[in-house]
């Protein structure tokens, strides 16, 4: 018998225990072992109701992930839930932590569902690209509504035990010990002879009779490319059409489909991606990490201010500095109003806002910064401006203060150089919106100490971040893999492609927009000033002029001005084919003697993806990211990415590295352009008919 899971007799109540750290996951053990003590406790004359409990952090927090793709073992986690619902005892199920997936379903197999006030509940199936597959579709909706179930199910988002106690999934709330309440529940159930309670046997109920096709389109925009979040709709839609096994088998058909489909196999990917890039190759677990109680930021503009709010958010005392009083004033009023803004959404209360605000420290003075923990600077992305700032903090800081910059594409090593204490410094890249993008790109200098480095990791977890480390380069990972994409998409442009046509062919692989509206969004100017920098800094390898640099200098910068590459009408972010800017490219091909062809939605397609996916290997192969799976997380969090394709190197692997490999030799016999030289790494995976995961 398994030894994951154990039973025994408290009293007059059977305890079935799962302890099978980190999560109590639902593998091939702990799911032989739940029906082996469920029978246990059926056969024990003493124990007059059940209850199934998880040791440790967590009730079982769903299937075991790692065992999708393998050869399935019994018993099958549907047939274990099924087991309990026929227990002819009372079930209860004491939840605390998160029962998620497969272990709420094991719950809504119970008669009852008692947890503590700190416990979710949930069923995040959608996220990995698959639909709760043990009876979760067909068992919700009978318990609380087709409607409700759909919003829990099609969202995946965990569902507090308030609310879960509010919608009816969980019936009575624990406030002290869990074990100890939940016998006392089932003590109270049987002392009752309270009666068996078998969601199968419910109707599930649909309230509206266009409730399906509603919430279909409702999605259809957000959930663009997903495949998961439909089958899920059309899973629920059995619920309420179909006798419970019926719903069930069509369940399980569904649930067969998405799992081996290549959306939920990148999404997969992700879970674990994300998870892993927090664990640096050649950096022990063990490292020290240095006390972070006191922030602060140099830069109180859009910026600054964004990176600020992270901090706050997560109730660490940041302070924040500019030099002139009338730019500070301005950069806190809009903190507070970003703030005000989520609390009028009803995400915050009033009082979080205010709390969060009594966490922000404003100041004009460098010497109020001798006893912070960490500095982030966010200011111009000019080398002279650093040194003024770095020549600042190392004279005001105190030993040991991390001093970090959030330079996109600066040389971190001659931005460390600037001070006394270069193993202090690293860099910190956030991506704007810097309090609502998640990655965070931590940019490790030669000289950057080990301690810093897990700190500034650990740290990015602490405010909610998916950190990832890199190395120095220009741009880093990836904004020096977007620069090359740009290059590309203005080329495209250049010979005879409409920038609508190069964004068109972007948003279809699932970007949220294409690179020219990206460019508009974040400013036309941007990438001007670095193009400009570069210019004056190594003009050997800067980038030629072309028609986007006009564009700025008329003062097209993008949404701000409500006209970039495309034109903006008021409060509309909807893109519109501009015909000045199709003049202005007519005008710049005319003077560069460019005759316009057709160029086709692949050769964009190819052109734009896979001069990313050459550099992703270069990047590689000079060690600035450790691991494919680190560029892929990059892309995922920092430029949406679409989750389904798993990042650009995962992306690259279900084309064929040879068959990319290919078209980049093509192209640089073609064009004689250094950016197409096959990267070595492309080279032998392509000659070993290996993919960048093997
Ligand atoms: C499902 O249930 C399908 C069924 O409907 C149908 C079946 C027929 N499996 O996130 P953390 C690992 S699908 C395997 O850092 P936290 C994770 O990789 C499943 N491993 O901790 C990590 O390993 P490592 C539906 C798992 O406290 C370690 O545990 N359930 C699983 O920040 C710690 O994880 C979900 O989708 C798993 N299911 O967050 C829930 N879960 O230390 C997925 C975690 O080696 N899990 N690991 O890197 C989560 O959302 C979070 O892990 C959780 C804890 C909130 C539970």
């Amino acid at each position: 018998m398994s030894d994951l899971v154990s039973y025994r007799l408290e009293g007059d109540i059977g305890v079935i225990s799962v302890n099978y750290p980190p999560v109590n996951a639902l593998g091939q053990g702990v799911r032989e072992g739940l029906v082996a003590c469920l029978r246990q406790g059926l056969d024990d004359d003493q124990a007059k109701a059940l209850v199934v409990i998880g040791e440790g952090r967590t009730f079982p927090a769903g299937a075991d992930i790692r065992e999708f793709g393998k050869p399935p073992q019994g018993p099958a986690l549907p047939d274990v839930v099924a087991e309990y619902e026929a227990s002819d005892k009372l079930v209860v199920a004491a939840i605390h932590g998160t029962a998620l997936g497969g272990g709420l379903e094991v719950a809504l197999g119970c008669d009852y569902r008692v947890a503590v006030d700190s416990a979710k509940v949930g069923l995040p199936e959608v996220k990995l690209g698959i639909l709760p597959g043990a009876g979760g579709t067909q068992r919700l909706p009978r318990l609380i509504g087709a409607q409700k179930a759909l919003e829990v199910i099609v969202a995946g988002n965990p569902v507090k035990a308030k609310d879960a106690l509010e919608l009816g999934i969980v019936d009575e709330l624990i406030g002290g010990d869990l074990l100890e309440g939940a016998l006392a529940f089932a003590r109270k159930l049987a002392a009752g002879n309270a009666p068996l309670r078998r969601i199968r046997d419910l109707q599930a109920k649909k309230e509206d009779p266009d409730l399906f096709s509603n919430f279909e389109k409702s999605i259809a925009r957000k959930q663009r490319g997903f495949k998961a979040p439909f089958h899920c709709i059309k899973a629920v839609q059995a619920a309420v059409e179909l006798p419970f096994d019926e719903g069930m088998k069509r369940e399980r058909e569904l649930f067969a489909e998405l799992l081996v489909s290549p959306e939920s196999r990148a999404q997969r990917h992700v879970f674990f991606a994300e998870r892993e890039v927090a664990k640096v190759p050649g950096l022990p677990k063990d490292t020290p990490k240095r006390d972070i109680n006191q922030v602060a930021v140099i830069g109180a503009g859009t910026m600054g201010g964004g990176i600020a709010m992270n901090f706050a958010n997560a109730g660490i005392p940041v302070k924040i500095l500019e030099v002139k009083e009338d730019a500070l004033e301005k950069g806190i009023a809009v903190i507070r109003k970003n703030y005000e803004n989520t609390a009028k959404k009803g995400r915050i209360t009033a009082q979080q806002v205010e709390d969060r605000m009594a966490l922000i420290q404003p100041t004009l003075s460098y010497d109020d910064l001798s006893d912070v923990d960490l500095v982030i600077e966010a200011v111009f992305e000019n080398m002279d401006v650093k040194k003024a700032v770095f020549s600042e903090l190392d004279r005001v800081c105190k030993p040991g203060a991390i001093l970090a910059t959030n330079t996109s594409t600066l040389d971190v090593n001659r931005i460390a150089e600037f001070t006394q204490r270069p193993e202090d410094v690293m860099g910190m890249h956030f991506f704007s919106p810097a309090n609502v993008m998640k990655l965070l790109e931590n940019v490790r200098g030669e000289k950057t100490a080990d301690d810093v480095v897990a700190t500034v990791m650990d740290l990015s977890r602490r405010i909610g971040k998916v950190g990832v480390l890199v190395g120095v380069c220009h741009g880093f990972v990836g904004n020096r893999m977007l620069h090359k994409r740009q290059a590309e998409a203005i080329q495209l442009v250049n010979e005879g492609a409409s920038p609508a046509q190069v964004d068109k062919v972007l948003f279809d692989l699932g970007f949220p927009m294409g690179p020219f509206a990206m460019s508009d969004l974040a400013g036309m100017d941007v990438g001007y000033r670095i193009r400009e920098e570069l210019r004056k800094e190594d003009p050997d390898n800067a980038p030629p002029r072309n028609w986007t640099d006009e564009l700025v200098e008329q003062g097209r910068l993008g949404q701000k001005t409500q006209a970039g590459v495309f034109d903006y009408k008021e409060g509309d972010r909807t893109p519109v084919p501009s015909s000045e800017v199709d003049a202005l490219i007519a005008k710049f091909r005319e003077e560069q003697g460019i005759q316009a062809r057709e160029v086709s939605d692949q050769e964009i397609l190819e052109r734009c993806m896979y001069v990313m996916v050459n550099e992703g290997a270069k990047i590689l192969e000079e060690g600035i990211a450790a691991r494919p799976l680190d560029v892929d997380v990059i892309w995922i969090y920092g430029y949406g990415f679409p989750v389904y394709r798993g990042g650009v190197l995962f992306w690259a692997d279900s084309v064929g590295v040879k068959t990319i490999y290919d078209k980049v030799s093509q192209f640089h016999k073609e064009t004689g352009n250094d950016v197409w030289k096959p990267a070595a790494l492309l080279e032998n995976l392509a000659n070993e008919g290996k993919g960048f995961y093997g």
